[in-house]
């Protein structure tokens, strides 16, 4: 037979399916509803490993749910603005649009070459102003609904990129593209208020069962909710500024307040600022740490730097007990309530603070185990949980009880009506910053009058579009330095006014591209609510696939999204946007390097010496240094262009290898030898069908009933069984292992009927139709081929997904354990119906236990029905 030729049967088949719109969904199908769901590109260029991983596990599921005989939907789209764009326009003098639109077209064209069943016909580009229209739509509804606000805010500003950034994209003080350290700046800004559903968006984490709990873990942390106490602690009258009497600090160990040496407060603490109108050194200082990165992770490990501010607070339950206050760099003013007091014994950093200043140590917690006497806290802080000492009336009690004693007891102290201390729930997640100055975005549908303040842009006046005729000449903002598109009539009074110059943040355009998805045609509004949700709705999604880096800030804000949709009447009740998610792991590659620093993989040749693998060049045979595996990437060199292996193997030998190899949550080491070995099995796939289809193309298939052929059937059956219910748990590379068993038990009835032997041609018949029902969702191409040549009626891909016989799948086996004196020794399968004597006798003519009893009879038999058996020699 000849071999099976990828090149000429995928485009072929792609071309088919086009045709017939397979793929094409309607919103009115009376079927059950199925949608599933890629992270959808950011258009850099080219397709990666990455993407092909990631669309191949979600086209799985598209098909086998559409077998399945749901009405699926399976879109694609662009996360199209973006600030590499603006880069290449600087960089090579195009225009953002042009480069983004050129890359859209080349990754679609790359996109389509993998046969994924995806519905074409509703693409969208967030950067269409057909898609961000709504957009701008849906922030003035925010508004107007109370979950948009502007105001002045100490930002992040990055100056490289010269732009603002949220606080989730600087990591370690530094800006998350550019890698600059980030400066703390004060501007007039826009936000999402994501806090007001703080406490939601934590409890509702609970109700996502098809959720990995890393990711939940992850946004827990990132919601932050902690349980404290602010207390308000007395100045000492004698050393506080003018009109200054109290500061309050937020705490969640009000257990630790007899542990208590010195007060901290933010560089920013309005306290700071009075207490160093009187003292030049503590401006400087204030000054000075102003200036540098702030970020809670820098902080950790940053230096602990402070300066008393000469105030004295008095201890709330000792009017004797004085405690410094001063300004240091590890207290945030945008935490709590920028305040803090310090103990330094159940705190590293107040213990780094206290050791640095000279400041006392008074361990107040005795952890279980320790001995009392002599309790000392030196270099490390205690965090565990103990017993209270050293603190009076809290001696003796646990955590939970010394807490509720002093807030008890603060809370009921009042002075001039105000209680000492409330009880307060904390989140650690800001609101969302999404001002961002840059061109290559959605614009801020607002007009800036010197009358009438921030105006909306009127619904008629939508979209608000960019420009095209910016230029990346000047650093900065181009639509800022546009010269007419920011000038324009307030919308209110009529006077000469000012548009809002700045883009909203592109994790904007990804928060509700989803729900776009479900009815992109319409002009009108965002979504439409009969397609969008409810009844006869797509969302949630049903089943969402993607990076773990998108674990935090894509996902939360995309659940903030639906929250506010919902508010703002674009959703009607979903608030959980995705019902299943899965994150798949990395594509990674050993890394290859010569004398002159990385190679790629296409450069090299690697040969088998014996077990010790060994690399060359290929241009002249020089040796290459094997290097780590690594996730594949430009800088390393080791990346695999899909269109390489798609070219000279196939798609469905690439997509068969990304499910085939390592569960799909974990990485996938791509090695030639694994892609050769996949497209091995597609030519043996290829092989069997055609070896058999003279004899079965017109036979119909049919289970054995016995003889010969009937462990055939009965194992492909429960193959099937088996693979329905692994694709469902998206276990990709059990049912590929599941399909090579397959073909095992087909080898050698195909042999047979090759040789034109007698055989059970319904069995082999239907054992082929199963096999090509099971390959169909991973290797589309190949399984219409064989379709084909079977003789097959219609598409694959239109064909239901086959039933397996519920008698057939039954295991009527049972395997029991056997025991001589106690000790296994051996097995016996036998019937499950075997009765009680039955099971005996044939345990007693096993080999082993003819040998062990040596002739003799045994003294007692005990069965255990379906369980065990135990023979008393
Ligand atoms: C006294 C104390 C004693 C604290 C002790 C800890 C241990 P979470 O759980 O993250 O909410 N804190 C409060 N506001 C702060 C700010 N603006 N900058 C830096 N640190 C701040 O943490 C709350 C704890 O973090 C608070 O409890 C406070 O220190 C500190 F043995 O108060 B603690
Ligand atoms: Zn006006």
């Amino acid at each position: 037979t000849e071999r099976y030729n990828p090149r000429a049967s995928e485009p072929k088949w792609q071309k088919t399916w086009d045709a017939e719109k397979l793929f094409e969904t309607k919103n009115d199908d009376p079927r059950p509803k199925y949608y599933v769901l890629e992270m959808f590109p950011y258009p850099s260029g080219r397709i990666h490993m990455g993407h092909v991983r990631n669309y191949t596990m979600g086209d799985v599921v598209a098909r086998w749910r559409r077998a399945c005989g749901y009405n699926v939907l399976h879109p694609m789209g662009w996360d199209a603005f973006g600030l590499p764009a603006e880069n290449a326009a600087r960089d090579n003098k195009v225009n953002p649009r042009d480069w983004t639109y050129k890359n859209i077209a080349t990754m679609k064209g790359q996109l389509k070459t993998m046969g994924l069943s995806l519905d074409w016909s509703r693409e969208i580009a967030t950067c269409n102003a057909s898609y961000y229209r709504h957009q701008q739509k849906m922030f003035l509804d925010f508004w107007k609904g109370g979950l948009v606000e502007r105001r002045a805010a100490k930002v992040n500003w990055d100056p490289v990129d010269m732009t603002v950034l949220a606080n989730e994209q600087v990591i370690d003080g530094k800006g998350w593209r550019s890698g600059a350290p980030v400066e703390q700046r004060d501007l007039t800004q826009w936000f999402f208020k994501i806090t007001s559903a703080s406490q939601d968006l934590l409890d509702s984490l609970d109700t996502l069962e098809r959720w990995p709990d890393k990711v939940k873990l992850m946004q827990a942390n990132w919601i932050g909710r902690s349980e404290g106490l602010l207390i308000r602690w007395k100045l000492d009258a004698a050393t506080a500024p003018a009109g200054e009497s109290e500061l309050e600090v937020y705490t969640t160990r009000p257990d630790t307040i007899f542990g208590a040496s010195f007060m901290a407060i933010a560089a920013d603490h309005p306290l700071a600022k009075k207490a160093a109108e009187s003292k030049p050194e503590l401006a400087a200082f204030i000054e000075d740490i102003r200036h540098r990165g702030t970020s809670a992770a820098e902080l950790e490990t940053a230096e602990k730097r402070g300066f008393d501010t000469g105030i004295r607070v008095v201890h709330p339950f000792d009017p004797d007990w004085t405690l410094p206050v001063y300004v240091a760099n590890f207290v945030l003013m945008d935490y709590g309530t920028g305040a803090i007091f310090g103990c330094p014994g159940h705190d590293q950093r107040d213990l780094d603070f206290a050791n640095k200043y000279g400041l006392p140590v008074i361990p107040v917690v005795l952890p279980d185990g320790a001995a009392a006497d002599g309790f000392q806290i030196t270099e490390e802080a205690v965090v565990d949980e103990g017993a209270m000492i050293n603190s009076r009336f809290l001696d003796g009690m646990r955590f939970r009880e010394a807490f509720d004693q002093v807030a008890d007891r603060l809370e009921a102290i009042t002075a001039g009506n105000r209680p000492q201390a409330e009880r307060k729930v904390q989140f650690r997640l800001r609101d969302w910053l999404i001002s961002r100055q840059r061109y290559w975005g959605c614009p801020i549908p607002v007009i800036h009058c010197e009358a009438c303040g921030a105006v909306p842009v009127p619904d008629s006046a939508l979209p608000v579009e960019l420009p095209t005729d910016v230029s990346f000449e000047k650093p900065g903002n181009p639509l800022d330095h546009h010269p007419t598109w920011k000038h324009v009539a307030c919308p209110q009074c009529g006077k000469q006014a000012t548009r809002d110059t700045d883009t909203m943040d592109t994790f904007v355009d990804s928060s509700w591209y989803f729900a776009r998805f479900t009815d992109p045609w319409n002009e009108k509004a965002p979504t439409t609510l009969a397609y969008v949700d409810g009844p006869n709705g797509w969302l949630p999604v049903n089943q969402y696939i993607g990076g773990i880096e998108h674990a935090i800030l894509h996902l939360l804000y995309s659940r903030f999204f639906a929250r506010a949709m919902k508010a703002t009447g674009h959703l009607n009740e979903v608030k959980e946007p995705f019902e299943g998610l899965f994150t798949q792991g990395m594509v990674v590659h050993e890394t290859y390097r010569n004398r002159n620093g990385w190679v790629t993989p296409a450069e090299v040749k690697v040969e088998d010496f014996d077990g010790t693998r060994k690399a060359f060049m290929l241009s002249d045979g020089t040796p290459v240094e094997i290097g780590s595996i690594e996730k594949m990437s430009k800088s390393k060199k080791n990346v695999v262009d899909p269109d390489d292996i798609i070219g000279s193997y196939g798609a469905d030998t690439a997509r068969w290898f990304m499910l085939s190899d390592s569960p799909p949550e974990r990485d996938v080491i791509w090695t030639e030898a694994g892609v050769e070995g996949a497209h091995r099995f597609v030519q043996r796939v290829w092989r069997l069908v055609s070896e058999a289809a003279p004899a079965v193309a017109g036979v119909a298939g049919a289970a054995a009933s016995g003889g010969e052929a009937a462990a055939l059937s009965k194992g492909a059956h429960k193959i099937l069984k088996a693979v329905g219910e692994d694709i469902g748990r998206l276990h990709f590379n059990r049912a590929v292992a599941r399909v090579y068993e397959l073909t095992n038990l087909l080898s050698p009835q195909v042999a047979e009927v090759a040789a034109g032997k007698a055989v059970d041609l319904p069995a082999v018949r239907q054992g082929l139709d199963f096999l090509v029902a099971m390959i169909a969702p991973m290797m589309p191409h190949l399984a219409e081929e064989c379709w084909a040549a079977l003789g097959g009626e219609g598409l694959v891909a239109e064909r239901p997904w086959p039933a397996f016989d519920p008698v057939l799948v039954v295991d009527n086996d049972v395997t029991y354990p056997v025991q001589i004196n106690g000790k296994k020794r051996g097995d016996l399968t036998i019937s499950r119906d075997a009765d009680q004597a039955a099971v005996e006798k044939a345990v007693l003519a096993l080999d082993f236990m003819i040998k062990a009893l040596d002739g003799k009879p045994p003294r007692k038999v005990i069965v255990v029905p379906q369980r065990i058996v135990n023979v008393v020699a």
